[in-house]
């Protein structure tokens, strides 16, 4: 990542637009015994900690520190470039830049919780085990194309594909499933983080690009990035754990960098991806052959369930549109119903 020295202007335009939203009764510390403004990059955030590597080191390499949040300051997220003070020990984000992108996914009480910010790269990590869902992976390909950010589908775990341990019922559904996403026009890389297979071309995409591993728990996303990292600590869970007990490994996401140049983010696995926060209209700009299409019903506010002339439904029929794609489209937009009928 490029080292990048803030100009004067630029915090002082930062800061004015974080005082906004800064409240006054909350007791400011001593300003005094704080260093001056420095630029930074979280690299991880767990709890209240927040760990960040300095940008703006000149000469020095990066070092990294605990930081602290301003209570006023909204949350931040790995990836984030922030602006910090530095006290003996520890330092404190005063400003946070404005984002290229937020991934974001719903907690378990339905609360929007961001994942990873300014990435580029969404790589959605499928396996043969844990089973793959496609209304998982159409989930995340629809937020990646309303963030405009590139997805690209790793298919992990090819030595397990090739063994006879993989029921041919799933094989045949993972083989089902690279056909329809290539077909698709989304890029699919075949990878084996046990023995390395297909690891150059991964390494193709991910050179100087900011990219978050994301996926079921147990599809192998750490053990992708430690073995593009060998040196670096990175947790790998046993796949029983994350199968059986729906634990899940890594816990917090957390930005590494590439000796061949760009980052990426592990994230947490996850089972379920709730897409409330996205509109009817983001739904099918999600889709992309459905997005091309939808303009073209006889009635504006189609909703390609049951209506003359539709040209999403006529789709279905002539085997352009893919029967899973299209439930799994109707789907997403029934769930946001639920949640306005409920809201
Ligand atoms: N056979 C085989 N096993 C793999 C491969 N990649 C990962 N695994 C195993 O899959 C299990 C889960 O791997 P992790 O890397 O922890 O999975 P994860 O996606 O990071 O899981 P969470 O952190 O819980 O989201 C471990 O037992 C790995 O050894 C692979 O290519 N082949
Ligand atoms: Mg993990
Ligand atoms: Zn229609």
């Amino acid at each position: 990542m490029a080292k990048r020295r803030l100009s004067k202007r630029q915090v002082d335009r930062i800061r004015e637009r974080q005082s906004q939203r800064l409240d006054t009764s909350v007791a400011a510390p001593d300003e005094k015994q704080l260093g001056p403004e420095q630029a930074g990059l979280v690299i991880a955030h767990h709890g209240k900690q927040v760990q960040v590597e300095t940008l703006d080191n000149g000469d020095d390499s990066p070092r990294r520190l605990r930081c602290h949040l301003r209570a006023t300051l909204g949350s931040v997220v790995t990836g984030d470039r922030i602006v910090f003070q530095e006290d003996d020990s520890s330092g404190i984000i005063v400003a946070i830049q404005p984002r290229s992108s937020t991934l974001v996914r719903p907690d378990s009480y339905g609360k929007l919780k961001p994942v990873a910010a300014n990435v580029d790269q969404l790589l959605i990590t499928i396996a043969c085990a844990p089973e793959p869902f496609s209304g998982l992976i159409d989930r995340y390909l629809a937020v990646a194309e309303n963030l405009h950010i590139r997805p690209v589908l790793l298919f992990n775990k090819l030595d397990l594909l090739q063994s006879d341990e993989i029921d041919s019922a799933i094989a045949n559904k993972v083989a089902k499933l690279r056909t329809l996403y290539t077909s698709l026009g989304y890029r699919c890389i075949d990878t084996c983080a046990k023995n390395g297979d297909g690891l150059d071309e991964l390494r193709n995409t991910l050179q100087d690009n900011t990219s978050v591993f994301v996926g079921q728990s147990g599809v192998g996303k750490s053990s992708i990035i430690k073995k593009l990292l060998p040196d670096q600590e990175i947790a790998i869970g046993a796949l029983s754990d994350a199968i059986d007990k729906g634990r899940h490994t890594t816990t917090h996401s957390e930005l590494f960098h590439f000796p061949f140049g760009g980052d990426c983010i592990d994230s947490p696995g996850i089972r379920e991806f709730g897409l409330w926060h996205l509109s009817p209209k983001e739904v099918t700009y999600g889709f992309i052959e459905i997005r091309d299409i939808a303009g073209l019903c006889k009635f504006r506010d189609c909703s390609h369930t049951h209506e003359p002339s539709c040209a999403v439904l006529s789709a279905v029929e002539d085997g352009s549109l893919h029967p899973e794609r299209y439930e799994n489209f109707q789907r997403i937009v029934q769930s946001l119903d639920d949640v306005n009928m409920q809201g």
